[in-house]
């Protein structure tokens, strides 16, 4: 049992131990970033003998484990995380006080854990969340990237890359596990011969061999002792890797070698845009799924004799296809260590494989150059070019004569490995995160595998974890729920339904706009500490953040935010009360659009802080360096959040989910996830503007519609664009939405998004009116908890159990 710390005394008393032997020093002498450092050693031993405790317990009811495979996982800072579900928290802030130090100043110390790039990566944070909270035997597998994603400064208007070291100070929140290590096999040659049984063997030879090494990372549930793990893998050379190999001796190949090696663990790709770096992604999809897997082969094999019945107690999840690879190399191990026939290990590969997509944006697929693949992985490839034989033969016998269907669903196509058709033929389950996302999959992205196997396919809603987003970001907000509706909508986030009957109580109403007027309070005074800016608190906080993509169309927002600024010189009254637009969020360094889209931001900023009569009543303030932190700052103190993005293009959204938690009003388009919250909430509660879905589809495959007529017929858009015009700098953007017919139906949809604008401002000036309906949003907002979807999971897709420990 954990020896929960008994009194403020007793953590004085305990602190004062570490501190010693951390750093030879007494609590006085620490700075803070070492009393951040002494405390999270502390509360890591609380979680340790939970740890232990789990995995025996695991081991022992020798339950069905889920094994959660990412390429990124975006943590976020974890000592509040892990403080709160400790239920340490007060005894630390009691006990610091003690000592002299203040909870509040140093929680910030941490550095934010960013390897992730966005929703992907986040949501597979708040999914190893969930699992804990739920006591679900569930573990994630991903990298330890010396730097995650990179830190964005803002240098003239424009987004500068600096390196990410969140390692700097190190990570006391991870174990490193030199015992567990595996080698993982990059390169040489592989070919069949006889095994003198009559059948075939593999034989691969003259590869080279990475030293792979787990550091654990310990995932505790919400006050009930499951403590589940995050492993992440970092490269290493082995001097032994190449000379192994009868390679010794040419150093010049030794020193290449070993310089690839330890790029492997290196870097977070921002996205797969570059053509630099291709092959080092490659290594690192193989690097993690190979590790992973076999530490997960070897530890069944410690708890069972038979891994025919492999399925029966692992399941394995590949979050997008970056863990693609899983399905081969499970055929790899199964085939060339285990002695299992093809049949019998693609049975359970199948059974054991399940996969979500998460996006339908063509240059998101994922496809690798068959030279490349073929030399980095050669007995990979030979598993996957007989998988793609055997796959297109059944295929054939069932469209005969149907060679145009037969192109989509190959595996291995045009000197291309498609990844996301080998995803679908490896997995016996294949979801989208919105029922939307998932109907336009089964209709079209990957409908010629949904003909074959409808039964593969379904939806699981995204959720977010309510824990970080609702309890950990805004206290008071949560105070004031269980104070309203008791205490068991957190460990039941279904039961925030039970506030729908206060939503018109003047009471609860005038506590609520205090706590949201707090946390707007809160950011402001905390934007005119960090950035030296005045924003006034009692404007309407309009809030836009996510990563910059032009199907996300910020564009759209502050070329709005610019035809008010435009109306505003014209008429100081235009405007019936003071705005205020928050951006924020990073752009692919190689995403020169999205970037100038940045620049714009900041240009329009400018200009409406020069103009008297304008900045009265507008304020535009792109706020750098978008992480899990900041989010934690902002969704708090929201009215409005922007879910803008081109109907059909936006998977499901999960910032989305993080406002409505936190009482903010969706205008949005219906989109993603933001479909279902619409159905939850009604007309009355969200603004919803722009076209739908089936609209974009038809307009895309009847060529698109003609924005210069837009641009002739609305005044308002012919004065926004023409300042393009003028400005070298805008010139693509002017070019996009003009010569290049608009793609993101950006024009197209700026006059109804004009008129929701005007319907916001309407709704807010009915105090009571809005204040309903910020309730009925935080009260419906349990169905997106992560919990909810990881349930759902686990129920209909994994197949496990919770077990109490
Ligand atoms: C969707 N990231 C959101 C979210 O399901 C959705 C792609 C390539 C390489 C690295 N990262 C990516 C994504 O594709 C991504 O984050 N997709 C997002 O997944 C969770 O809510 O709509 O855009």
């Amino acid at each position: 049992m954990t020896k929960n710390w008994k009194s403020p005394k007793q953590f004085v008393c305990l602190f004062t131990q570490k501190a010693k032997i951390l750093f030879n020093e007494e609590p006085a002498a620490l700075t803070p970033k070492k009393v951040y450092l002494v405390l999270a050693n502390l509360v890591k031993d609380l979680i340790y003998d939970d740890w232990l405790a789990t995995e025996q317990r695991y081991d022992a009811r020798q339950t069905k484990q889920v094994y959660y495979f990412s390429i990124e996982f975006l943590l976020g800072r974890l000592l509040d995380a892990n403080l709160m579900n400790c239920g340490m928290e007060n005894m630390a802030r009691e006990g610091l006080k003690e000592l002299g130090f203040d909870l509040d100043a140093i929680m910030p110390l941490e550095a934010d854990p960013g390897l992730g790039n966005g929703g992907l990566g986040r949501l597979a944070a708040c999914f190893i969340d969930s699992l804990a909270a739920l006591q679900l035997p569930g573990h994630g597998c991903s990298i330890r990237y010396q730097y995650g994603l990179f830190e964005q400064h803002i240098v003239d208007g424009q987004q500068v890359e600096l390196p990410d070291t969140w390692l700097q100070d190190g990570f006391p929140w991870e174990t490193k596990r030199s015992d567990k290590a595996v080698h993982v096999r990059y390169g040489g040659s592989a070919y069949m011969r006889p095994d003198g049984k009559g059948g075939l063997e593999c034989v691969h030879e003259g590869y080279s061999s990475v030293l792979a090494i787990p550091y654990d990372v310990p995932v505790p549930g919400y006050r009930n002792h499951t403590v589940n793990t995050l492993r992440l893998w970092q490269a290493e050379y082995t001097p032994d890797g190449l000379f192994g190999q009868g390679q010794g001796g040419d150093f010049r190949k030794v020193l290449q070698y070993r310089d690839t090696t330890q790029q492997i663990s290196r870097f977070l790709y921002p996205d797969d845009s570059t053509e630099e770096g291709r092959k080092l992604r490659l290594m690192q999809e193989y690097f993690f799924v190979s590790a992973g897997l076999q530490s997960i082969v070897r530890h069944y094999r410690g708890q069972h004799r038979d891994l025919r019945e492999f399925d029966r107690y692992v399941a394995l999840h590949i979050n997008d296809t970056h863990p693609a690879l899983l399905i081969p190399e499970l055929m790899r191990i199964l085939m060339d260590e285990e002695g299992m026939g093809w049949e019998e290990a693609w049975r359970i590969t199948v059974a054991s494989t399940s996969y979500t997509n998460h996006t339908i944006m063509p240059e998101a697929l994922e496809r690798w150059s068959i030279p490349l693949f073929q030399s980095l992985l050669p007995r990979v490839y030979l598993i996957v070019e007989e998988l793609n034989r055997r796959w297109l033969a059944a295929y054939r016998r069932k469209f005969p004569g149907r060679e145009d269907k037969a192109e989509q669903v190959a595996i291995l196509w045009g000197g291309q490995v498609r990844m996301a058709n080998l995803a679908v033929v490896g997995s016996h389950s294949v979801n989208g995160v919105a029922e939307l996302h998932t109907k336009i999959l089964e209709e079209s992205t990957l409908h010629p595998f949904y003909e074959v196997y409808p039964e593969r396919f379904n939806n699981k809603t995204n959720g977010v974890t309510h824990r970080r987003w609702l309890l950990e970001s805004n206290p008071p907000l949560a105070a004031l729920i269980s104070d309203t509706i008791g205490t068991d909508w957190i460990r039941h986030p279904k039961k925030l339904k039970e506030l729908l009957p206060y939503r018109d109580d003047p009471s609860f109403q005038e506590k609520l706009a205090q706590v949201k007027q707090d946390r707007k309070d809160a950011l402001v005074r905390w934007i005119q500490e960090t950035r030296g800016v005045a924003v006034d608190p009692h404007s309407l906080f309009d809030i836009q953040i996510k990563r910059f993509h032009m199907y996300k169309r910020q564009l759209l927002n502050i070329l709005h935010v610019y035809s008010l600024y435009l109306r505003l010189l014209d008429d100081p009254d235009a405007v019936p009360l003071p705005q205020t637009f928050l951006f924020g969020g990073k752009a692919a360094a190689s995403y020169g659009e999205a970037k100038v889209v940045i620049k714009l931001i900041h240009t329009v900023a400018r200009l409406i802080d020069q103009e008297p009569r304008v900045r009265e009543k507008l304020k535009v303030l792109f706020l750098e360096n978008y992480n899990v932190s900041l989010g934690q700052r902002l969704f708090p103190a929201a009215d409005v959040s922007e879910q803008i993005s081109t109907a059909s293009k936006e998977a499901s959204g999960t910032g989305n989910m993080k406002f409505m938690m936190n009482g903010a009003i969706t205008l949005g388009t219906l989109d993603g996830a933001n479909v279902e919250i619409h159905r939850l909430v009604g007309d009355e509660n969200c603004v919803i503007f722009g076209l739908r879905a089936e609209e974009v589809q038809k307009y895309y495959r009847e060529g698109g519609y003609s924005s210069w007529d837009l641009y002739r017929q609305d005044e308002e858009i012919r004065r926004v664009l023409d300042v393009f015009q003028k400005n070298p700098l805008f010139s693509q953007l002017y070019e996009d939405l003009l010569r290049r017919n608009d793609e993101y139906f950006v024009l197209k949809d700026f006059a109804a998004y004009r008129e929701a604008h005007q319907e916001i401002l309407r709704r807010y000036q009915d105090r009571p009116g809005w204040l309903r309906a910020s309730a009925v949003n935080i009260a419906q907002s349990g169905h997106f908890s992560s919990d909810r979807t990881v349930s759902q999971y686990a129920r209909d897709i994994w197949k496990v159990k919770p077990i109490r420990v």
